[in-house]
């Protein structure tokens, strides 16, 4: 018996899952309330709510988030997910937002093809600490952390030999993949070795981000999140429940066109025993909040020129509502989302700013030949279009997760020189292309037109 690559992602992200609900009980209330909700979508919208991803799918989907030190274990963390089918895709620089300063740039890990998303879309975001960032660590803090981060192994030689041989044939022996699965879930596990307290502090001084990686000799699960397909109600049953969430829901609105992009909300870091050493060796217990729980919603994938209107309109919201109670806040984005985005799908593509596949529609009478344009394609009902789901992050809204869960504002030196960081040298220091997401969209798309021309005896749709 072998294990198929797809078949160690789900485990993993089942496992992780199970990891997580023991030691973070608010967690399991937010998966309870998840399914609730998602049965209630299911039940008064009918087919229309699997119209991005199946009830199977949206059921086991999950993100995770971790935090590694340097690009050499960002390499190692590139080859665990490796075996399990997942590609680095997108450039997050959280250095610079809107709402705040963090010493990390990101990726995230996920399966690419359509078939293997449909089987378990399993994506972890994954940050790394910019340590060669002068804005945030002075020559004597950067000595120090990169002399702490090379003495630490976040993953045993064992589990990236494993991996690698995984992620070369794509599968493994059954009794090989058991091994990889516990090697792997153990290795995000909190570690209960005490952490050195003035360390710790020092970073924290910086970020409490960069304690978060740099003070600990392990990595670890940061929130796990289910998908949902109301976030606004979830939102409320979790209030009803006493979960005490962020005041928002991160990214779009709620608005009366279609979903798009990604919306998020968490509940704030529970406060976690810890044991600390002080500098004469005695160990006492303290609490750290680093772990927390999320939630999201996904909508339509944008293209380029979709994603920049949503910049755009951002920044319009921000302008607008930067004198007014932050309650206001959703009633200036619903306006300004009405002013500017199409309030339909069909609007949406006729527009470039949506991605959809496109399907030869069934049990048409085939009469006369097909027109050879797309637009009268749809029109007349030769070809329906399929909304792609956005299978990506948000920079804005990963900071503001970031964000709410830290309780300083983080230091940074202004006088210094920002260390020039980009996807092509995220790239280099995983050893593999950090892809682009847009193209990955764009293929699709691409993909289903070839299929409809083929399809139809088209030239080409
Ligand atoms: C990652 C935060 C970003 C998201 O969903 O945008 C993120 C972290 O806290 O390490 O997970
Ligand atoms: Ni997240």
């Amino acid at each position: 018996m072998t294990i198929a690559q797809w078949q160690l992602r789900a485990a993993f992200a089942a496992r992780l899952s199970r990891m997580y609900g023991r030691e973070v009980p608010a967690y399991t209330t937010l998966l309870d309330v998840s399914h609730e909700v998602n049965e209630d979508v299911l039940r008064s919208r009918g087919a229309d709510a699997e119209r991005l991803g199946s009830i199977r799918r949206v059921t086991a989907e999950r993100h995770g988030a971790i935090r590694v030190g340097t690009p050499g274990e960002l390499r190692q963390v590139a080859r665990v997910f490796g075996a399990l089918g997942m590609r680095p895709v997108g450039f997050y620089d959280l250095r610079d937002t809107a709402v705040g300063a963090l010493p990390v740039v990101s990726t995230a890990f996920r399966p690419v093809a359509e078939e293997e998303l449909a089987r378990n879309p399993f994506r972890v975001f994954t940050s790394m600490l910019t340590v060669s960032d002068r804005r945030f660590f002075d020559a004597d803090l950067r000595a120090r952390l990169t002399a702490f981060l090379a003495r630490r192994e976040l993953f045993a030689p064992e589990l990236l030999a494993l991996a690698d041989r995984a992620e070369a044939e794509r599968e493994l022996p059954e009794a090989d993949a058991e091994r990889f699965l516990d090697l792997a879930v153990r290795s995000f596990e909190l570690s209960a070795e005490p952490i050195d307290r003035d360390w710790y502090a020092t970073l924290e001084r910086v970020s409490a981000v960069a304690a978060d990686i740099g003070g600990v000799r392990a990595t670890h699960l940061n929130h796990l999140t289910p998908r949902v397909l109301d976030i606004d109600e979830l939102y409320r049953r979790m209030a009803e429940r006493g979960v005490e969430m962020i005041d928002t829901i991160q990214g779009p609105p709620r608005w009366e066109g279609p979903d798009v992009l990604l919306r998020q909300t968490s509940f704030r870091a529970i406060a976690e025993p810890r044991a600390l050493r002080a500098a004469d060796g005695t160990v006492t217990h303290g609490a750290l909040r680093v772990r927390f729980g999320e939630v999201e919603a996904r909508g339509i994938a944008l293209t380029r020129e979709g994603r920049a209107l949503y910049d755009r309109m951002l920044a319009l919201v921000d302008e607008r509502a930067a004198h007014l109670p932050p309650a206001d806040r959703g009633d200036i984005a619903r306006a300004v989302w009405a002013e500017h985005l199409p309030v339909t799908e069909e609007g949406l593509a006729e527009r470039g700013l949506g991605f959809f596949t496109y399907h030869v529609a069934q049990g048409r009478p085939r009469d006369g030949r097909p027109p050879s344009k797309l637009g009268a394609l749809l029109r007349d009902g030769w070809v329906r279009a399929e909304p792609i789901v956005y299978e990506d992050f948000l920079p804005r809204s990963a900071a503001g997760i970031f964000r709410s869960n830290l309780n300083d504002t983080g230091a940074r030196d202004s006088a210094q020189e920002a260390d020039a960081y980009d996807a092509g040298r995220l790239s280099a220091a995983m050893d593999r292309e950090a892809l682009d997401p847009f193209a990955l969209y764009e293929r699709q798309r691409r993909l289903s037109l070839t299929r409809v021309a083929r399809e139809l005896g088209l030239a080409a749709a």
